[in-house]
Parts: C-alpha cells; structure tokens; sequence
C-alpha cells in the first residue's frame, strides 16, 4: 500500500514495493581533502553535512530491506571510458587519471574513489562505477532496475545540482518518481543546491519531488 510523503511541489506516494535509494558519488574523491572536488577548487568541508542525513536514510531502507544502490563516479585505469573533452577540462596539471594525494584521481579502486566509511555498502547492494555524471550513461543500471521492478528513486548524494541533478533528469525522462531528500544532498554552492531544488519542483515538479528527510523518516515511523 502506497505511503504518503509530505513533500514538494505535493505529497510523494510512496510504493515499498517499487522503490529503491540511490545514493550519488559519496565518495573520497568529492569529499575529502586531496580529490578532486579538491583539485577542482572547491571547499570540501561544504559536503560533509550529507554523511549523517544519508546514514539516516541508508537505515530506514536497510531496515525494511528495500533496495539500495551507490553510485561512484570512476574511470578505468586505461581512461578508455574518458572522453578528452571530460579529461581537459578542470586544473590544468592533475587530472583525471593523474596521481594525487588518495591515489590516481578519479579511477575506478583508487583510495580515493572508495565511498566514505561512514556510508560503505553492505553485501547485497547494488555498487555502480559511472564514467558520467549522469548514473544511466554505459552503466546498464536501467536494465537492472527494470528487471528488480523499481519504478521509484529517492535520491542523496553529492553533488546536488552535478551528478545528482543529472541523475534525477535522466531518471525522470526513463519514467521512474523521483525524490530527492533535501538533507542528505549537498553542494560546494549552497545557492546552486538551492536552485537546484528550486528547478526541480518548479512547473509542478518537471523533474520530480523534494522533500525533507523527516518527513520520510515519519512517514515510514
Ligand atoms: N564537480 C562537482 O560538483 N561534481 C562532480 O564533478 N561530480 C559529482 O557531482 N559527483
């Protein structure tokens, strides 16, 4: 039976028997010093707040056994699955692929691509390496939703308006319902997490539904 969830642009219905949490790229790489949110000049601490919002939500899923699926952002070693166009762009000088203080930056096994202790994956979850910032692209993750019959998402992760706004775009055009937990998302621009919200809810939510993680946490209670 569907579970309301007091969310925006208006209640998300919630279907346990078709709902899974994404978790985008929480990993080392984005949020420690020395990877390539790093690199990139950005101020590291800004994500931190998203570890406990997201171990929050890593429970109330764990804890009724729905699915749950990470999501790391990763290049193999070869940069086979790197486009020049993707490679180029950031700091001049430590790149993609490029040694850095956790390891080669951004490749796939690396200490830095590891998603962060506090939120590790747990035998029977889902583990997907994208070489984009959107979750779908040369993934195959679609297929396998499809096949385990999810056709809701609530989304976390970093960072909100990169790799989770692309995630949530693609997701919403594959015709899955998607939420995006306020709490458990952030941004090194606390405006750009703030606008992303804002777009995604706008015209009667384009892209799918925000909602704070309370309010799931109390409706599932
Ligand atoms: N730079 C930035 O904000 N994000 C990324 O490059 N990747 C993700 O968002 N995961």
């Amino acid at each position: 039976m569907a579970i309301s969830i007091p969310a925006r642009p208006y209640d998300f219905s919630l279907d346990p028997q078709r709902v899974a949490l994404v978790v985008i790229d929480m990993q080392r790489d984005f949020i420690e010093p020395g990877g390539f949110g790093a690199v990139l000049g950005n101020d590291v601490s800004r994500l931190l707040p998203a570890i406990p919002a997201v171990a929050r939500l890593l429970e109330l899923f764990r804890d009724r056994g729905w699915p749950v699926i990470h999501t790391r952002e990763a290049h193999r070693p070869d940069l086979s699955d790197c486009p020049p166009a993707k490679r180029l762009r950031g700091k001049p000088g430590l790149r993609i692929g490029d040694d850095g203080a956790m390891g080669r930056i951004l490749i796939a096994g690396e200490p830095g691509n590891q998603i962060v202790p506090e939120l590790a994956p747990i035998p029977g979850e889902i583990e997907i390496d994208k070489p984009g910032k959107g979750m779908f692209w040369a993934t195959g993750l679609h297929e396998r939703l499809q096949e385990m019959g999810i056709a809701q998402l609530v989304f976390a992760g970093v960072t909100t308006e990169v790799c989770v706004q692309t995630s949530m775009r693609e997701a919403n055009d594959r015709g899955y319902e998607c939420l995006l937990i306020e709490e458990a998302t952030e941004s090194y621009f606390p405006e750009f997490k703030a606008a992303a919200i804002e777009m995604i809810v706008a015209q009667g939510g384009i892209v799918g539904w925000t909602a704070g993680i309370a309010s799931l946490e109390q409706a599932l209670s």
